[in-house]
């Protein structure tokens, strides 16, 4: 193992049993809840011992600066003249996720930092560390939470009424009403990237430690919920019944059809039933649609069909069926002369993606690159993701290399 992939080891064990489960060995990291704090905590001792000292922007997100942190006052030198490359990722986990996806983009930004130090590097620009809070909206239920309140796609005061399972809202989590949209802060970076692991096999069959992100697929989270009339499991008769399930389960494999019809990806992986026992017919049932295609007007022919087949269906059921649109993201495609850039700097190949991340809110806000590392299991959002510290140590070096590339000349 070489030097660096000890180094990255070393750092990788210092949080590797931060909010693992026993049982499954994944990760219930969620956001301000006390694991994940505890990595926040983490990530202000390794910017202290780096000398790098940390801001935050009212909105639960870390920023750890090698060179001036923002002053007081606004930036008045105009959109992205402050020239800081921003790197980083999240901390967040879905429920019982794997090890990498979010922290290895953090330790490697570190472990990078380190490198270019090594190295005798001094950037002309910032360097800035980022650790955005509920990319995964595993708590609050939005997605990449963090860099959409910094970017002001989201409005602060419906972020700060968004609830966890626990009724608890991001408020009272964050300990004050999110301060939302900081463009001062936000013009104060000239580019963003960052690392991830990778979440499918393109690394794997293309024998490639690392890659660049081309694209992000649009996607989105659709809430079915579903309404029928509760009763005795054993006293009332099929024909007399509005059972919620019936029309939740044509749902699902209504959505299934759907997507493997266009092409696209559709998921129903989380649901809640009331009263949810064993001998009631449900009164309702709520499920989570996560869908996600290549191009734009296939996603939306893609729900489109789904909610009409479950309109269809909830009328022979006699059930009542509402949607709402959780959270969207569109089609993504990153800043192609920087990929290329970045692509031609590393040799890497160039991948499109069907996975979310911070990157894909930044990057209509500023030049934004993703940089993947290998997954030798393709899997994620598991306790099967995985990665080799050789090719993180890969994924360092790589984003290493960015770095100076961005912030040296
Ligand atoms: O859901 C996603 O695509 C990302 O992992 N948050
Ligand atoms: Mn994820
Ligand atoms: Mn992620």
């Amino acid at each position: 193992m070489s030097g660096l992939a000890g180094r990255f080891r070393e750092l990788w064990d210092e949080i590797a049993p931060v909010g693992r489960d026993a049982d499954s060995g994944g990760y219930l990291r969620y956001a301000l809840t006390p694991p994940e704090l505890r990595l926040r905590e983490w990530f202000r001792e390794q910017a202290d011992l780096r000398g790098m000292p940390v801001s935050g922007d009212g909105n639960g997100n870390l920023f750890a600066w090698w060179g001036d942190p923002p002053t007081d006052g606004p930036n008045t030198d105009g959109p992205n003249t402050g020239g800081a490359v921003l790197t980083g990722s999240h901390f967040d986990s879905v429920p019982h996720g794997g090890a990498y996806d979010g922290p290895l983009g953090i330790v490697s930004a570190f472990l990078a930092v380190d490198e270019l130090r090594a190295a005798g590097v001094t950037p002309v620009r910032p360097v800035v560390v980022a650790a955005f809070v509920e990319e995964e909206g595993a708590r609050f239920g939005v997605p990449c939470l963090g860099s959409r309140l910094l970017t002001g796609e989201i409005d602060a005061d419906r972020a700060a009424g968004l609830r966890d399972a626990a009724g608890v809202s991001f408020a009272e989590a964050l300990g004050h009403r999110p301060a939302g949209a900081d463009p001062a802060l936000l013009g104060r970076f000239a580019a963003f990237v960052e690392l991830h692991v990778e979440q499918g096999r393109a690394l794997v069959d293309a024998d490639a430690p690392v890659a660049v992100a081309s694209a992000i697929w649009p996607h989105g989270r659709w809430r079915f919920e579903l309404r029928g009339e509760g009763n005795h499991a054993g006293t009332t008769r099929m024909a007399d019944r509005r059972d919620p399930m019936l029309t939740f389960a044509f749902t699902v494999l209504a959505a299934n059809k759907e997507a493997r019809l266009r092409g696209a990806h559709a998921t129903v992986g989380r649901m809640s039933v009331e009263p949810n026992a064993t001998n009631a017919i449900a009164s309702t049932v709520t499920g989570w649609l996560d869908a996600r295609a290549a191009e734009p007007d296939t996603l939306h022919g893609l729900v489109e069909a789904v909610q009409a087949k479950a309109a269809e269906r909830a009328r022979r059921d006699g059930t009542e069926l509402t949607v709402t649109r959780e959270s969207a993201t569109p089609l993504v495609t990153f800043d192609g002369g920087l990929a290329d850039r970045l692509a031609g700097l590393l040799a890497a190949p160039v991948l499109p993606t069907g996975a979310g991340h911070d990157a894909g809110v930044l990057a209509a806000h500023l030049p934004t690159a993703m940089l993947f590392v290998r997954n030798p299991t393709g899997v994620s959002h598991s306790p099967a993701e995985a990665a080799t510290d050789d090719d993180c140590a890969a994924g360092v070096v790589a984003l290493a290399r960015v770095l100076e590339e961005l912030a040296c000349h």
